[in-house]
């Protein structure tokens, strides 16, 4: 490569960002992501079957460091940037932001109690799933090796000065940090998570024989939720690569699927879609099997991670899927799980009736509502998904004053 070359690569990597936004007549949205980020493949799915246009901004080591610090106040993504540069986070409050703006092809079932349902599904995928997806990425040799070079080819994107293989080790030693959090090294955890997955996509593929998607024959933000963790991760990394082929292959048929909607180049994107489960008799025995495992799982680990928080301890044990595991307190869960209680609580007498037995079945009831609705203040002030003056939420704003006041 001439020195003329690397210095002309050198200089679009820093000024792609601001040529997009200078660009003439800009309505895209912008969003900085990357592909072995699940939330990014939830958001960038979902986006793909409601037909809105983005651009893509790699995430690279200047984007994640400094650019995005300076926008939301912490390195995450994906974040999105509207075309009159509002700054969007956090992929939940942003889909359903845009349920609202954008009418065609919706993705929340109109029936309520199915809309409760799903986003129980939905929270289930972007707090629990990600207990496989780490564990799965970072748990063993294989994946450990190939994904720390993967990340940090991908922080070195158009920054030809970087050495990915330099940087490999530090993004390693930076994942190791989650573990903790997520409950993955005590006793007994490695294998039950061999043993969720497997038992997970039994159900989903024992599912997938008689629906489409998961809430009947078009997808739902349950699914762009649950193909994020399962695709971005499960499927596309080398180890977990094969465990998903040989015990789950309709549900990579289900993956590749939502991964070509509203393919504009000519594939195999599907177009035409059935309708909604309709659950006034029951649900079919895949979903319950489905909500069953949330029971075991989500369930203990989001209500014990609200009450924590409410106590503000900063750790917290709780029995998932049958063995007695250690966390770390995380205020974002619980204040994602209680906007789950509050969709049940708005449901009406009826709606409860109907869904009452089917969630004892499950053991998402007695346990989802049993310590109450414990207030999380995070968003307390604030308008998830936009965010104002590069502050995403209140631990942010402390973390900020006391920034401040330390550096007075
Ligand atoms: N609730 C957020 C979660 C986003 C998230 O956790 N993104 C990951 C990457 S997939 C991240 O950037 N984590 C912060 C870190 O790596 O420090 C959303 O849905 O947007």
């Amino acid at each position: 490569m001439t020195t003329e070359h690397k210095a002309n690569l050198h200089r679009e990597a820093q000024t792609i960002e601001r040529e997009m936004n200078l660009a003439d007549g800009q309505t895209c949205y912008r969003i900085w992501c990357d592909n072995n980020s699940p939330y990014s493949w939830k958001l960038r799915a979902y986006l793909h079957y409601k037909g809105i246009p983005y651009q893509r901004m790699r995430n690279n080591a200047h984007a994640y460091m400094q650019r995005i610090p300076s926008q939301v106040g912490m390195s995450i993504i994906p974040v999105m940037l509207t075309a009159d540069e509002q700054v969007l986070q956090d992929t939940t409050p942003i889909m359903q932001l845009f349920e609202e703006r954008y009418r065609s092809r919706p993705c929340i079932p109109d029936d309520p109690r199915l809309a409760f349902l799903m986003w129980l599904i939905e929270d289930f995928a972007d707090e629990y799933l990600v207990r496989l997806s780490m564990h799965y990425r970072w748990g063993n040799l294989q994946n450990r090796s190939a994904l720390s070079h993967r990340l940090a080819r991908a922080l070195c994107y158009g920054l030809p000065q970087m050495r990915p293989g330099q940087m490999a080790p530090m993004v390693l030693q930076r994942q190791s940090g989650f573990d903790q959090a997520l409950g993955l090294d005590g006793e007994g955890v490695r294998a039950s998570l061999d043993q969720q997955l497997i038992d997970l996509l039994a159900i989903l593929d024992g599912h997938f024989e008689h629906y489409q998607f998961l809430l009947g024959d078009r997808p739902s933000l349950a699914d762009f939720a649950v193909f994020g963790q399962l695709f971005a991760h499960l499927y596309q990394d080398p180890f977990s690569a094969e465990l998903m082929e040989l015990h789950g292959p309709r549900t990579c048929n289900w993956i590749e699927t939502l991964h070509e909607l509203g393919d504009v180049r000519g594939g195999v994107g599907q177009t035409s879609f059935g309708e909604w489960l309709d659950i006034r008799c029951g649900v079919p025995a895949g979903l319950a099997s489905l909500l069953a495992f949330v029971g075991m799982t989500y369930i203990p680990f989001s209500a014990g991670t609200a009450l924590a928080s409410g106590e503000r301890k900063k750790t917290f044990r709780a029995e998932v899927y049958g063995v007695d595991t250690t966390f770390l307190t995380s205020q974002y869960r619980a204040w994602s799980f209680e906007q789950v209680q509050q969709r049940y609580l708005a449901l009406d007498e009826l709606d409860w009736r109907c869904l009452e037995p089917l969630l004892k079945a499950a053991r998402v009831l007695p346990a989802m509502l049993a310590n109450g609705v414990i207030h999380n203040s995070l968003y307390d002030g604030f308008s998830p998904p936009f965010i104002r003056d590069g502050i995403a939420d209140a631990r942010i704003q402390h973390l900020k004053a006391k920034a401040a006041r330390s550096s007075a």
